[in-house]
């Protein structure tokens, strides 16, 4: 027998069947969107790839271990690697030739260096210490402690900018050395380990990517790869000595806008644009 009841009854279960109905079909169209805007994104978000197109080739010495360069002031600086075989110098850029070189004693193994102030400052590799010089004189100044290893060194005007091999920027205050901040570098949501040598391009990071022959830009604000530049194919074959002989080595002429790389053991240094790929 029907009771008022039951028909209160039958009324609850019809609202709570039509409320559900409505909230599973509000669930699939906000996952269609979610999904439409995610894809959208992706897209949005996925970095440009970027060609070089040679403006010069220069000559480089063949025998040095490249782990950092930098153009300050009109001059070419390089730090190069290796136990006992490590070095700071001077490049005359047209020649190749070495103007000026002080020696780094073993065990320092040289790594990547930069210039901010008058100042030459270089990492080693598993020291721990770093070196500060006088630009003009390669005069040491003094030394600096930073934790882990060192890899890659550059500046923004501001901060010292540090990679290790892994996936992290670091950015120390120059004066005292202490670690200010930090930023993993991502490729989408995928960590790019292996961060090496680093040159401050236009409010951009580059970072070769050790054993590749791409370089990374990087938003140093954000950590993500807004582009890749990349350099398959730069130094021909007939050039190439073996494994290690990897791209590593990038400076730029804020004046100018030139940019220049080269790698480890390269008899090449190149002078580039960065060009749309073809
Ligand atoms: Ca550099």
């Amino acid at each position: 027998m029907k009771t008022p009841s039951h028909g209160r009854s039958t009324r609850r279960q019809a609202r709570r069947l039509a409320f559900a109905a409505a909230a599973f079909g509000a669930l699939l169209v906000l996952g269609i969107c979610l999904q439409l805007g995610g894809s959208g994104a992706a897209l949005r978000d996925k970095p440009k790839i970027y060609c070089p197109r040679v403006v010069r080739t220069y000559p480089h010495d063949p025998a040095a271990f490249t782990q950092g360069l930098v153009y300050a002031n009109g001059v070419l600086y390089e730090s190069t690697g290796l136990e006992g075989r490590s070095s700071l110098r001077r490049i005359d850029l047209a020649s190749g030739r070495v103007e000026r070189i002080r020696e780094l004693a073993a065990p320092h193994f040289a790594e990547g260096l930069t210039v901010l102030d008058g100042k030459i400052f270089q990492l080693t590799w598993r020291s721990r210490v770093g070196f500060i010089y006088d630009q003009a004189t390669f005069q040491l100044l003094g030394t600096f402690p930073y934790a882990g290893e060192g890899w890659g060194l550059t500046q923004d005007g501001t901060r010292l900018i540090i990679s290790d091999g892994s996936a992290t920027l670091y950015f120390l205050d120059p004066e005292t050395y202490r670690r200010v901040s930090q930023v993993q570098v991502r490729d989408g949501s995928r960590p790019v380990t292996r961060l090496n040598e680093l040159e401050f391009i236009e409010g951009r990071v580059y970072a070769n990517v050790w054993m590749t022959e791409r370089i990374a830009i990087i938003d140093p604000a954000t950590g993500l790869v807004e582009a890749w530049l990349d350099l398959h194919g730069l130094l021909r074959p007939e050039d190439r000595r073996g494994a290690e002989d990897v791209l590593n080595g990038i400076a730029f002429d804020a004046a100018s806008g030139r940019i220049w790389v080269t790698g480890k053991l390269w008899p090449k240094l190149f002078e580039i644009e960065r060009v749309p790929c073809p």
